[in-house]
């Protein structure tokens, strides 16, 4: 049997494949892990209505009753979201016994590309992507979406890195692995909740069309993936300072009650939600829906580029 076996694809996605058009893939472990319920649904079913209305399909992706599934939607969604941290965390070593077992999981950046990439989709939006950890020089704690973008092909819009990682390292991984860190309308590269990290993207592109003949070729180079980092709207922002003094207050915690692994994302997030009395998810969500939007943006020019 090949992967593609695995593959639950559902009829609208199907459909827009089929016919070339535009399609944003989307992560759920930001569904399970990533956002307490109700929040979570809510966020979920926004990000899918910014990506149709900008005229995309939206591709949630999980995995679900021994299937890969691509377009999960309605009740399954609701599933998915009530689960939350009892589901599964899928990165790539997971996804063999995920499938044997039929638990329920979200996929992490990781293992959406993977299952995008077996359904051909080749744009995913996120929030952030993991990294290189703070102390990785002793834990080793090096996510493995670096990896996966490295041989990967799909774009990854993010709002950049979450100053929880030690960004210059994450930068020096990508640059490792040969991923493209393309600044969105920046010159920087922005960190999550702040607009800027004190760190350069790779380069700077401006609008959607050039940054779908970015990827065009990309792929006619047999290339792994991209990483598009766009800023979180003003709006929304937080001073770099301020946001960090409860990331460091978060870290701390984690450190004080043996939080390691998998587990140290979530953990984080919780943290910094309660310690910013929610201010921080709201950012959280806004972020989301700006990195759907743009996703849908390049997916649409994409898509005109090969019609
Ligand atoms: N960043 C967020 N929310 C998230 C994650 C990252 O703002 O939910 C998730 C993504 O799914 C990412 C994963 O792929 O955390 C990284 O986990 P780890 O560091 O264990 O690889
Ligand atoms: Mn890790």
């Amino acid at each position: 049997m090949s992967a593609k076996a695995y593959l639950s694809v559902s009829g609208e996605v199907k459909t827009a494949l089929g016919s070339g058009k535009a399609v944003v893939a989307l992560e759920s472990t930001i569904i399970t892990h990533g956002m307490p319920y109700p929040q979570n649904l809510e966020m979920a079913r926004q990000v899918e209505a910014v990506v149709r209305s900008a005229g995309a399909v939206p591709a949630t992706i999980a995995i679900m009753d021994g299937r890969l599934c691509v377009g999960v939607s309605g009740e399954d969604l609701e599933r998915l979201a009530l689960e939350g941290h009892k589901a599964a965390k899928a990165s790539r070593r997971d996804v063999a016994a995920l499938l044997a077992s039929g638990e329920m999981a979200g996929t992490t950046v990781a293992t959406t590309m993977q299952i995008a990439a077996l359904a051909g989709i080749r744009l995913f939006a996120t929030g952030g992507i993991g990294g290189v950890h703070r102390g990785a020089e002793d834990s080793f704690d090096i996510s493995a979406d670096l990896e996966e973008m490295g041989r990967t092909p799909v774009t990854v819009v993010c709002a950049g890195a979450k100053s929880i990682l030690d960004i210059a390292k994450t930068l020096e991984v990508l640059e490792t692995n040969g991923v493209p860190v393309i600044g969105y309308g920046t010159d920087d590269f922005p960190a999550f909740w702040a607009r800027t990290s004190g760190f350069k993207a790779d380069r700077r592109i401006d609008s959607a069309e050039e940054l779908a003949r970015l990827i065009a070729i990309q792929n006619d180079l047999g290339m792994g993936g991209m990483l598009v980092a766009n800023p979180i709207p003003e709006a929304d922002a937080w001073e770099a300072a301020v946001i960090e003094d409860f990331i460091a207050e978060a870290l701390d915690d984690a450190q004080a009650e043996g939080i390691k692994g998998k587990a140290t994302t979530p953990f984080l997030l919780q943290r910094i939600f309660e310690l910013t009395e929610g201010k921080s998810l709201q950012s959280n969500i806004a972020l989301v829906l700006n990195n759907a939007r743009v996703a849908a943006d390049i997916a649409v020019a994409l898509a005109a580029l090969k019609n």
